[in-house]
């Protein structure tokens, strides 16, 4: 029995005493069961008729890709399918023109994701709106994919805790069409400075334009601002350093279960904080973008990679499994408006406005809280 450990962790035992399970994959599948049960159990449609958001209506948002156990499973062709029309619905975006003539930079609509996300980059990361910010963004985008460029699916997540030994296998960067691309070419370079220059990753076996997939040439217009990688210059095409000392030693069980349900699950400050890390820590926010490595590790325009939305989407469900699990704490803030209060601010708070320029309305952080709460959100991950 796979699972055996984890109760016993679920019945208060800390995760720091206890000696986890290696296999990441299965606690959090186990967890996902934990939530889907406990979401059967609680979640009520609020009857004040502004939400019509139901478990049996709400999207699902999936793994990018089930894995070859499926092969014959009718699953694995919608999976199949919704890889497919995503990637065709991205470049569509990347097609389509700006909506933000403010920013002169943007040439198109996928750069005006780049451009809101840069702009506010001080005041959504290290702040109380760090998880309610990315998450209303990334909404926005999948909805974005769906109305104007027809997608059918809703916003699959990268599974960190699949392949994270070797990234070149992972089904998000293995470099075939249903990817978002490969590895970039070998470009020497001495590493990434992450942890706000406390952490040295050595380089990966990239670090140059992305050579595989379906966005070879795609060329980026904004940025880099303050990429991770060294000796990083740039090209104006997506460069990728596939970094496997970033996910092989952050993407944890020990990392998935301290935010879960272990110590740092206690409160939202605690949680939030060690998701992304605190100061000169690599942590499973950081994780993942270092472990793109090139654009994708550059905390202002990280968009530029594709895969920045299947990662975040990966946050937003670590935040979703956290305050199903957590109902009395679920709802709260901590932290100011300033990244890692600097300059000092004042405490955010729920009623704080989530800005996304020309992409969309502003909205309170409160009501994106509830994925379920149909204020816009319906939404759960599988
Ligand atoms: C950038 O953000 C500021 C607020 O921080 C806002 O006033 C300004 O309009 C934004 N610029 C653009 C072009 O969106
Ligand atoms: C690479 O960077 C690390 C950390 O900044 C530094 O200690 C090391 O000397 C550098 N190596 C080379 C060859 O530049
Ligand atoms: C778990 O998170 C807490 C913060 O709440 C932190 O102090 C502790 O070091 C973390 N444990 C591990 C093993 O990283
Ligand atoms: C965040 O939570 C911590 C610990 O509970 C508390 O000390 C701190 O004052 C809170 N900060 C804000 C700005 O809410
Ligand atoms: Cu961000």
């Amino acid at each position: 029995m796979r699972f055996s450990l984890v109760p016993a962790l679920l019945l208060g035992a800390t995760v720091t005493t206890a000696a986890p399970s290696k296999d990441a994959a299965t606690i959090l599948q186990y967890l996902q069961k934990q939530v889907e049960a406990k979401l059967q159990e609680t979640h009520q449609a609020p009857v004040d008729g502004r939400n019509t958001c139901t478990l049996a209506n709400a999207a699902i948002r999936r793994d990018w890709y089930f894995g070859p156990l499926l092969l014959f499973h009718s699953l694995f062709h919608d999976t199949l399918t919704m890889t497919l029309d995503y990637i065709r619905a991205v470049k569509c975006l990347w097609t389509s023109p700006s909506v933000d003539p403010a920013f002169s930079a943007a040439q198109n609509h996928f750069d005006d994701y780049v451009a809101v996300h840069m702009n506010q980059t001080n005041f959504i990361h290290g702040t109380a709106n760090f998880l309610t910010w990315h998450r209303y963004l990334i909404y926005i985008w999948e909805q974005n994919l769906r109305t104007q460029c027809g997608y059918k699916g809703y916003l699959p997540y990268w599974n960190w805790f699949k392949h994270q030994t070797d990234l070149t296998k992972s089904p998000v960067f293995d470099g075939i069409d249903t990817s978002l691309g490969g590895d970039g070419e070998f470009s020497a370079h001495n590493g990434s400075v992450v942890g706000s220059g406390r952490i040295w990753l050595p380089s990966g076996n990239g670090g140059g334009c992305v050579r595989s997939g379906p966005f070879v040439g795609f060329t980026i217009n904004i940025g880099p601002v303050q990429p991770a990688m060294q000796g990083y210059s740039p090209v104006f095409t997506d460069r990728r350093d596939l970094t496997t000392a970033a996910s092989t030693s952050t993407f944890t069980a020990e990392n998935l279960l301290n935010v879960t349900i272990g110590a740092a699950s206690a409160t939202v400050g605690t949680f939030q904080d060690e998701l992304q890390g605190p100061l000169g820590t690599l942590r499973l926010h950081g994780a993942g973008h270092y472990a793109m490595g090139g654009d994708g590790s550059d905390v202002f325009t990280s968009l530029n990679d594709p895969a920045f939305y299947l990662h975040h989407a990966m946050v937003d469900r670590l935040y979703w499994i956290w305050q199903v699990l957590h109902p009395a704490v679920a709802n709260t803030v901590n932290g100011t408006i300033t990244f890692r209060n600097n300059p000092p601010s004042r405490p955010g708070r729920v009623d704080d406005l989530l800005e996304m320029g020309e992409l969309g309305p502003a909205i309170p952080i409160k009501d994106v809280l509830n994925t379920l709460g149909g204020t816009p959100l319906c939404y759960i991950y599988r």
